[in-house]
């Protein structure tokens, strides 16, 4: 097979940064902070419909993330399918009933009690839409060579930062999802061995009545993450 050669690298200029005032970069900084802090891991979701196209502009959003060579190994498989919705739901509560009756061990399960989450996830039913969110081991090239990707977890894990972002901008709400195990997801979202699926999204309005546990009201410090050296 022949090799093709590697892209030359061309250097242009920086296209879309700008300088802000010392005074807006500070305000603009509280105020995104203001925004991000409201933003709540959510349980339970409206059925209401959540147009297509704002879950794709949330989706392109995460796409712009930093990321390995800029091989963007990520992909995100969207369910809106009711009858997808399901098996998923069934599949997760499978798996979900094991770890709770004990697979978790008593520490995790002591570190969960303050959320009062259990096995029963009507939510991957409820929120009209489900992101799945595989790492890409591998991928094709523009010019489709399938190349090794680099810093999968990295990028993929930032790429789901933004799109949480994002889809908190946009006024949505949402939860991060992990099954565990959940290979099971790759057979249903169509997805080869070789992507390793790394969270779901489940995303769309709370309900009427949606709460959320005290305990994730609490954020540590400033002092408590962070050195300044
Ligand atoms: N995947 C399980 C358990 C779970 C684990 C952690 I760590 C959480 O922060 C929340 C839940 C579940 O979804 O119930």
């Amino acid at each position: 097979m022949s090799q093709t050669k590697p892209a030359a690298y061309q250097p242009i200029p920086l296209p879309d940064y700008q300088e802000l005032p010392v005074d807006l970069m500070r305000r603009n900084a509280l105020d995104f902070y203001e925004e991000i802090r409201r933003r709540h891991t959510v349980r339970d979701f409206d059925t209401r419909p959540v147009p297509r196209d704002i879950i794709e502009s949330c989706l392109l959003a995460a796409g712009t993330a930093p990321n390995g060579a800029n091989h963007q190994p990520w992909h995100f498989a969207v369910i809106g399918n009711p009858a997808i919705k399901r098996q998923i739901r069934i599949a997760a509560e499978e798996e979900e009933q094991a770890f709770y009756a004990g697979r978790a061990g008593e520490e995790w399960l002591e570190a969960l009690a303050p959320l009062g989450t259990d096995s029963s996830k009507p939510f991957l039913e409820d929120a009209p839409w489900l992101i799945c969110i595989f790492g890409e081991r591998k991928s094709r090239s523009a010019d489709g060579v399938l190349r090794k990707n680099y810093y999968v977890p990295e990028s993929v894990n930032i790429a789901t930062g933004f799109l949480i972002a994002a889809l908190h901008k946009a006024g949505l709400a949402m939860l991060t999802h992990t099954p565990n195990p959940m290979g099971f997801l790759n057979e249903i979202c169509g997805r080869p061995a070789q992507d390793k699926p790394y969270i779901m999204l489940v995303v769309g309005y709370p309900s009427p009545g949606a709460t959320i546990p005290a305990h994730a009201t609490e954020k540590r410090r400033l002092e408590d993450i962070a050195t300044f050296l």
